[in-house]
């Protein structure tokens, strides 16, 4: 009370002292801000958070990666496109803008530019009449998306790529990009350039200095020029940054800003990308792009790797709520529409995502702090929760302590916590903790540094009347603009069905508190099922379905076509060290053996143990950070004795395995046998080395 009384009469005075004085509040209190600060077109580029990238382009009818641009114009060809179809869909999955391969790699442009004949006007697509481009940003205007553009600046097909006369035609190609297109809202420049390509027929490498070849101040400037509010996204910049991988996170301590000048396309200090500078000398933030899929582009193969909700939260969790942006990658296929696969998956998405942030905990609740700035209520602790992210909480000049209490009355429950700063006037704070008032004592639920324009903590479930926010560390005074609190419902989705080499089966929910049942009958499980406990041990082929049940709802079904388990089998070569070697048979995707400079062929054997009907077999190639080793070519086999093989039940090639190193399955006419041989004839990567890390077969 009598806080407040001191309160109220500084007020009073500092009210006088105003109109006397005749100055305007804001300019009485203001701040100095902290450089580097964002523009008003990075401030507006911020609040869209979460938008959709589409590879969509030669590849997606080649079913490469990245093509080599020798392919042919007339290999375009979608039959249904519909930029309208991908728009709705983006919308409906609460995205605010789209991102469109213009020109990858390969060169084909999606617009009829006057700069190649590489392009739709050369295709059979509408007789040569269509234009990708020019859809997709009318069915963004109509919608209310704002559009970008991906212009590669590596280009396989040009004949003049790698020369000075590339230049003028890559610019050329920017210009009618960004001139005939309405708003452009990013343009978005890849890291990967030069190398090996068609360029003109030339077949040849052709590397090229990146940080000088393209005159990125030039080509930055055309940008500016043509579109003023347009984002230039780059590994370093100029206005939004890479975040320094491609699977779908920051780091949890990310600032907004960036030693720019030091960065440039294939900068090799990439990792320091994930967390930004906190010295750094431009503001520079991070953009997240990640694809839904295993690929970048649409590849039937992968209909079933669609990424699933967990995966998709994780990646929302550790990009928007790591104070960055999520570009979220959804191809199109070669009809040229959305597959359903990937609708699905958007849509589960946004409903996870509206359920866990549906009921704001915080507002309107009282808000005590331990200092505010002048003790004037334009910075007032209740400015957190007000709604309005313009006003902000504020501490005095040089107070970098200091905490805030949210106080709800009566208990309640929270496991998400919210919390933005005011970032106009700069990224501030470095440490900060979140605290539960929990049976009369403040218990420290989370210690974090960064925030930024917007930290989203997932939490334990945790029961309170009382949370605290401590800024323990800034660079100058804290000024935060908006804390949410949610109780985020439980994950009810499918859970995870693992098997061991000895064949015990494990069945992992995806959160705490839900009961699992199961089946092995190939009926639907329900809550009368098998009730799961603890592990336990099939060794047999057999189809388990389970499920996860809480409270009259559950989960869909997840699916194993479990196969014998493999606990008889052994390596029998080459032989490695015995705990390498076994890793190709360990059922543990994540170990593999690798064969290193072995001349090629490779032979890899197995003794199964038992005399088997065989249909069919897997190969997971590597799977680790720095994969390597991937088999492009391949021949099987399977015997009686290990002495006579025949002739191979399967050869051929495992497609596009170096860039998408996802399972390979190939299936053949049955054959008995207690061997069998993976022989590796050549590698993707030339890199004199054969990796594996899991065989598995499927029998009859
Ligand atoms: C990478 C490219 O090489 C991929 O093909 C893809 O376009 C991705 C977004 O960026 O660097």
């Amino acid at each position: 009370m009598m806080r407040f009384q001191i309160k109220y009469y500084k007020s009073i005075l500092l009210f006088a002292i105003m109109l006397t004085s005749g100055l305007q509040s804001s300019n009485l209190y203001a701040q100095a801000p902290v450089n580097p600060v964002p523009s008003e077109a990075q401030l507006a580029w911020q609040q869209l958070e979460y938008y959709a990238f589409v590879h969509f382009n030669m590849n997606t009818f080649s079913d490469m990666e990245w093509g080599t641009g020798g392919e042919s114009p007339s290999q375009f060809n979608p039959t249904q496109l519909d930029a309208t179809q991908w728009v709705k869909v983006f919308k409906e999955a609460g995205m605010k803008a789209v991102i469109l391969t213009a020109k990858h790699h390969d060169g084909f442009c999606l617009w009829p530019t006057k700069t190649t004949e590489h392009s739709v006007k050369n295709s059979p697509w509408k007789n040569g009449q269509g234009d990708v481009v020019k859809e997709l940003s009318e069915a963004c205007k109509e919608a209310g998306l704002k559009f970008g553009i991906y212009l590669s600046p590596w280009d396989r097909n040009n004949a003049v790529y790698g020369t000075p006369a590339y230049i003028p035609i890559f610019r050329g190609q920017l210009r009618e990009l960004l001139t005939n297109y309405g708003d452009i809202f990013e343009v978005w420049f890849d890291g990967a350039n030069g190398g090996t390509g068609y360029y003109g027929g030339t077949n040849e490498r052709r590397n090229i200095e990146s940080k000088t070849y393209y005159g990125w101040e030039e080509t930055w400037a055309l940008v500016k020029e043509l579109q003023p509010n347009a984002m230039i996204f780059g590994d370093g910049g100029p206005d939004v940054r890479w975040v320094g991988n491609e699977a779908g996170w920051a780091n949890k301590t990310n600032w907004s800003l960036l030693r720019r000048d030091e960065v440039y396309p294939g900068w090799p200090r990439y990792v320091e990308l994930r967390s930004g500078h906190e010295d750094g000398t431009h503001w520079v933030p991070a953009e997240i792009d990640v694809s839904i899929r295993p690929g970048w582009y649409y590849h039937k193969s992968e209909n079933d790797k669609v990424k699933k909700l967990p995966r998709l939260l994780d990646i929302y969790y550790e990009s928007v709520g790591r104070n960055g942006s999520l570009l979220l990658n959804v191809p199109a296929d070669a009809r040229g529409l959305i597959n359903q696969k990937d609708v699905q998956a958007l849509q589960l998405l946004r409903k996870a995502l509206d359920s866990d942030f549906e009921n704001d905990l915080a507002t309107g609740n009282m808000v005590e702090d331990s200092n505010y700035r002048t003790d004037s209520e334009e910075f007032a602790p209740a400015n957190v929760n007000d709604a309005n992210h313009e006003t902000y909480w504020a501490t005095d000049d040089g107070v970098t302590d200091a905490s805030l209490i949210i106080d709800f009355k009566e208990p309640i429950r929270f496991n998400r916590f919210l919390i933005q700063e005011y970032i106009r006037l700069g990224q501030r704070v470095k440490q900060f903790t979140v605290e539960a008032e929990v049976n009369g004592n403040w218990k420290v639920i989370a210690t974090e540094t960064t925030i930024g324009y917007k930290r989203i903590l997932r939490l334990p479930a945790t029961k309170t009347s009382k949370i605290k926010l401590h800024i323990k560390d800034a660079k100058a005074s804290p000024l935060i603009s908006n804390i949410e609190v949610y109780f985020a419902p439980k994950l009810l989705i499918a859970p995870t069905i693992t098997r061991t080499k000895s064949g015990e089966v494990k069945i992992t929910p995806p959160d705490t508190g839900l009961d699992i049942f199961y089946t092995f009958d190939g009926t639907v499980p329900t809550k009368n099922s098998i009730s799961y406990t603890k592990p336990f041990f099939q060794k047999e082929k057999a189809v388990l379905k389970a499920i996860c049940y809480n409270t009259g709802s559950r989960s869909i079904v997840a699916q194993s076509n479990l196969d014998v388990c493999k606990e008889k089998w052994l390596v029998v070569s080459p032989k490695g060290k015995k705990h390498k070697s076994e890793a190709v048979i360990d059922e543990g995707g994540k170990s593999s053996w690798n064969f290193r400079n072995k001349n090629l062929p490779v032979e890899l054997i197995i003794d199964l143990g038992e005399t088997l009907e065989i249909k069919g077999f897997t190969y997971l190639p590597d799977q680790g950070k720095r994969a390597s080793g991937y088999i492009s070519q391949y021949e099987f086999y399977v015997s009686s004795d290990k002495i006579n093989w025949g002739e191979p039940v399967s050869k051929g090639e495992f497609s596009n395995i170096k860039s998408n190193p996802i399972q390979q399955q190939k299936n053949f006419e049955v054959k008995k046998g207690r061997f069998i041989m993976l022989k590796a004839i050549d590698t993707a990567q030339n890199d004199n080395q054969v990796r594996v890390a899991e065989i598995g077969i499927i029998t009859k």
